[in-house]
């Protein structure tokens, strides 16, 4: 039996366990990348280690989030940053050089390669033919030293594509297509391997889009072969000789087979406030927008904003509407302005801003209260962009730019010409904005600003948990609920103590302070729980303030590894009814000692018993009992020196 892409690409960078279903593997990682509002835990995390310098092929840190600067945090966080990556042999991509998964396919991405990155849309590379992973910092940290990422052996799922796009339907709308049919708990320890005739219509930042935004499916990555589209791309960017074909043998066979004709799809629209929430344009039409933003590491590349240039040309958005550009790299928007499609897009009344995540995730451009925005971004949780009671809709820039144009949301095949966009054959490349690990790391100096605070340190698990529910929520909690972003809370990110009071804000405000005051205790979930980022903030500040466990009905991946690596015990109802018998407020025991998998939680308070599992590999246990990971390999990595 012949083997599929993924299966080609995990094994032959197998460092542990075996190619079987569910099977606990480590895989060895080329490269790895960190943004920065994750990055400089991750750096803190590295530098705890003691390793002296990175052990992968390439490791890259990029600072595209936290880039506002109204006081001194920001800032110091780059330049420590910058200090970190000279020394220990990290390539540093500068503040406005562009968001790192958009920076990352243009200059760094190979096929064949694998990557994990400090940010859960890290699979855009899977656009490139690689097995891109998001992680949590420490798990980056760990594979800059050199140590394998372990995960379970995904289930590898077929979306075999036919047919080709018409006109204004694009690959953002794909991807919308996939979450319609998988929601955004349907792919969890799954690859979407996207196979088919269909595949040679997309270019590779449109293959870019659709493994980006796969990560809304939960789905452990997304990939593409590597082709002669993948040829010409990286041609383009002066990288022919990285390019080798790839794709799945013939006789090879999918755990599922997702069939999906180009043809058919229309332009869709995700509604508020949820990713799958996903409707035709056609059957939303004639929405008031308030506001449009275009941009975001899904929809921000040299194809997308020629498409947006070309359909505003000679345009002017309407009066009630604010039209934001963020590019998705220098790259982008030097060729834009090279070109004069630039000036098509300020022209038209576009508000062009720096090159970076921005609006994405809530830093600048709030919309009005109660103020609808429609954004091409991947994520649309109550809350992101900054106004609460604002109604975030996802779409296409062929759709971003018809309702920016009319002022409601409308059909972008109402705007009847369609423009053929080609790629340049060269793109115009300018690195002058990377900066290369200096020739003498033992003469950099590491500077510290006042708001990087210490990593906290926690001591093993104790043989009995008790204490109270502190919160009991729903389904599809995600981390910007556990811990939002916004350019408040997310100059925190260096500093545990002061984010940790922001923990379940936007739920819960009095989340932080009962929870100290009750000396931690529990937390209750429903499915899917801690969907969304990689950021691992949203474990270590519950851990910070006294969360023993979490108990739920089903983890999403990232959060679930985050709790592990910081010792918070990860529990399962066996039986999902049981979730009825359990109140915010009631206190429970759980016996821990050496975390069986079949665990028994007492609710003291009702004296009723609830069966639970922790599953953990053994790896992870060790690593659960004995206070988490950063523990674990310092131990290692002091014991080798
Ligand atoms: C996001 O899109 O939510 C983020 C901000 O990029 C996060 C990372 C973070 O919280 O810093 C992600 O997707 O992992
Ligand atoms: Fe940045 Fe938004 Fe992409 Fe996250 S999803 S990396 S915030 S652009």
């Amino acid at each position: 039996m012949g083997k599929t892409l993924s299966e080609k690409i995990i094994g032959s960078h197998l460092a542990d366990g075996k190619l079987q279903d569910a099977a606990q593997i480590g895989l060895q990682i080329d490269h790895t990348l960190t943004q920065d509002s994750t990055g400089t835990l991750a750096y803190l995390e590295f530098q705890a280690m003691g390793v002296p310098k990175v052990r992968t092929n390439l490791s890259l840190s990029f600072v595209d989030h936290n880039m506002l600067q109204n006081d001194f945090r920001n800032a110091d966080d780059h330049r420590y940053l910058q200090g970190v990556a000279a020394k220990y042999g990290i390539v540093f991509s500068r503040p406005g050089n562009g968001i790192c998964h958009q920076v990352y396919l243009e200059r760094f991405a190979r096929p064949g390669y694998t990557l994990l990155g400090s940010d859960s849309h890290t699979p855009t590379a899977g656009g490139m033919g690689m097995i891109a992973i998001g992680a949590g910092g420490l798990d980056v940290a760990a594979a800059m030293a050199g140590e394998p990422f372990y995960l379970e052996m995904p289930e590898i799922v077929n979306v075999k594509l036919t047919g080709a796009l018409s006109s204004f339907v694009s690959a953002k709308d794909v991807i919308l297509e996939v979450l319609r049919k998988l929601t955004v708990k349907g792919c969890v320890n799954k690859i979407l391997e996207y196979t088919g005739p269909g595949v040679k219509t997309l270019t590779v930042p449109e293959r870019g889009t659709i493994t980006n935004m796969g990560t809304e499916t939960g789905a452990t990555t997304s990939v593409f072969p590597s082709d002669e589209v993948t040829q010409t791309f990286l041609t383009g960017q002066d990288r022919a000789d990285q390019w080798v074909p790839l794709e799945p043998d013939t006789d090879t066979s999918y755990s599922e087979t997702i069939d999906l004709d180009l043809s058919k799809v229309e332009p869709l629209i995700a509604l508020p406030h949820s990713p799958d929430n996903v409707k035709t344009v056609s059957e939303v039409e004639g929405t008031t927008v308030d506001q449009v933003c275009i941009g975001s590491c899904t929809n921000s590349s040299l194809r997308d904003l020629k498409m947006v240039a070309a359909l505003l040309k000679g345009k002017k958005i309407s009066d009630h509407v604010s039209l934001t550009i963020s590019p998705g790299s220098r790259q982008v928007l030097e060729n834009l302005a090279a070109s004069g499609e630039l000036v098509d897009l300020i022209h038209a009344g576009a508000r062009v801003i720096e090159n970076g995540c921005g609006p994405c995730i809530g830093i600048g451009q709030a919309p009005t209260s109660g103020g609808i925005t429609l954004r091409t971004f991947n994520r649309n949780f109550k809350g992101r962009s900054g106004t609460k009671d604002a109604q975030i809709y996802l779409v296409s820039p062929e759709t971003a730019v018809a309702s920016a144009l009319t002022g409601t949301i409308t059909d972008p095949r109402k705007l009847k010409e369609y423009p053929k966009i080609c790629l340049p054959e060269k793109f115009l490349i300018n690195d002058n904005m990377f900066v290369f690990p200096a020739p003498q790391p033992s003469n950099v100096e590491i500077v510290m600003g006042p708001n990087i605070k210490p990593l906290p340190t926690f001591p093993p698990l104790q043989a009995k948990l008790s204490g109270e529910v502190l919160l009991k929520t729903g389904d599809n909690i995600s981390t910007d609920d556990i811990l939002p972003g916004g350019s408040q809370v997310m100059s925190l990110r260096s500093n545990i103590p002061e984010i940790s009071k922001h923990t379940f804000r936007p739920i819960d405000a009095d989340f932080a302070e009962r929870a100290l005051q009750k000396g931690g205790g529990f937390i209750v979930g429903g499915e899917n729980y801690g969907q969304g980022s990689s950021r691992e903030h949203a474990a270590l500040a519950p851990k910070y303030l006294g969360v023993k466990a979490v108990l739920v009905k089903n983890f999403a991946r990232i959060h679930l590894a985050n709790l592990i690596n910081f010792g918070i015990v990860p529990l399962t109802f066996a039986d999902k009814q049981d979730y009825a018998h359990i109140a915010q407020g009631d206190t429970l025991e759980l016996d821990t000692a050496n975390l069986q998998k079949n665990l028994t939680v007492k609710n003291l308070t009702t004296g009723i018993s609830v069966q639970v599992e922790c599953e953990l590999s053994d790896l992870d246990r060790a690593m659960v009992l004995t206070g988490g990971k950063l523990a674990a390999i310092k131990k290692k990595h002091a014991s080798a020196s």
